[in-house]
């Protein structure tokens, strides 16, 4: 399949929009970024089809969010990639705010979901899942499932789980940016209404839930054969468990 032309750095609106918003709505303070994984780069593939792979990293937190993280891959036409992920501080019961964008040589792959903690509550499917659904029918009208994927991530997606491989790059563009766009507000609207969980059993449960999580995503982070053939297995996963999944050794949740 062809992408067509795809734009160098398909994903940059994405960010932009996404870190002007957070900055408009949250009082963020910058989240550390251990050192050497603000930026790396690589020169991958010979000849003519060499090209530079560059990684780059942004961090910030909020009173109520723990961690917003984003790393942008950017390695020419067929190699883009935004990962773009909020974690909740432990004492609110927010879903994490989750957007794989995804272009490779074989094509796009989007994922976009608010991923719940308590996937089969009613009363949190009320909360934080029936809102979303209106967004989420709307776009998938322009964005088909995408189809298989791994049956045990199934487990941390919402019934709004947005999945879909679009074949043309203007999609990406129009439809997919206009789709993160609306849950992206909508993600920030539940934080500004979120109030502080106080029970101790629910804090326990939220922590249970985030470490099942996060633990989840490091062990199968669909880009770490990526990250490895670019940078090594070191860099890649000191950036997973240090950075992108860090949760098991954040300060503000010790196990
Ligand atoms: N995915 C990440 C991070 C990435 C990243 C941190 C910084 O979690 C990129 C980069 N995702 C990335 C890449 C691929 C995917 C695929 C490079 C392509 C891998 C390949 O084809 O080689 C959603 N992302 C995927 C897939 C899914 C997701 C379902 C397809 C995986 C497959 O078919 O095997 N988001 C991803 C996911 C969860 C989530 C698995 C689980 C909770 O939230």
């Amino acid at each position: 399949m062809s992408i067509g032309t795809t734009s160098q750095t398909l994903y940059q609106p994405f960010l932009d929009h996404a870190i002007a918003q957070i900055q408009a709505r949250l009082d963020l303070q910058p989240y550390p970024i251990p050192e050497g994984f603000e930026s790396k780069s690589a020169r991958v593939g010979k000849g003519k089809r060499e090209d530079e792979v560059l990684t780059t990293s942004y961090g910030y937190q909020s009173s109520k969010l723990r961690q917003i993280r984003a790393s942008h891959v950017q390695g020419g036409n067929t190699l883009q990639v935004l990962n773009f992920v909020i974690f909740p501080h432990l004492n609110y019961d927010l879903p994490f705010f989750g957007a794989d964008l995804v272009t490779l040589p074989g094509g796009h792959l989007i994922a976009l979901d608010m991923q719940p903690l308590f996937r089969d509550d009613p009363d949190y499917q009320a909360r934080y899942t029936q809102p979303v659904l209106p967004i989420f029918e709307f776009y998938r009208q322009h964005l088909p499932w995408g189809g298989d994927f791994p049956e045990e991530a199934s487990a941390f997606f919402s019934p709004a789980f947005l999945w879909t491989r679009p074949t043309q790059t203007d999609v990406v563009e129009t439809q997919v940016f206009e789709a993160f766009k609306a849950y992206l507000k909508l993600y920030l609207d539940f934080v500004d209404q979120a109030v502080p969980v106080t029970d101790p059993e629910t804090l326990a449960e939220i922590k249970a839930a985030q470490m099942r999580y996060v633990g989840y995503r490091a062990e199968k982070d669909p880009a770490r054969g990526m990250f490895t053939r670019f940078y090594g297995s070191e860099w890649t996963e000191e950036y997973i468990h240090g950075f992108l999944f860090d949760l098991a050794r954040s300060p503000t949740a010790p196990l």
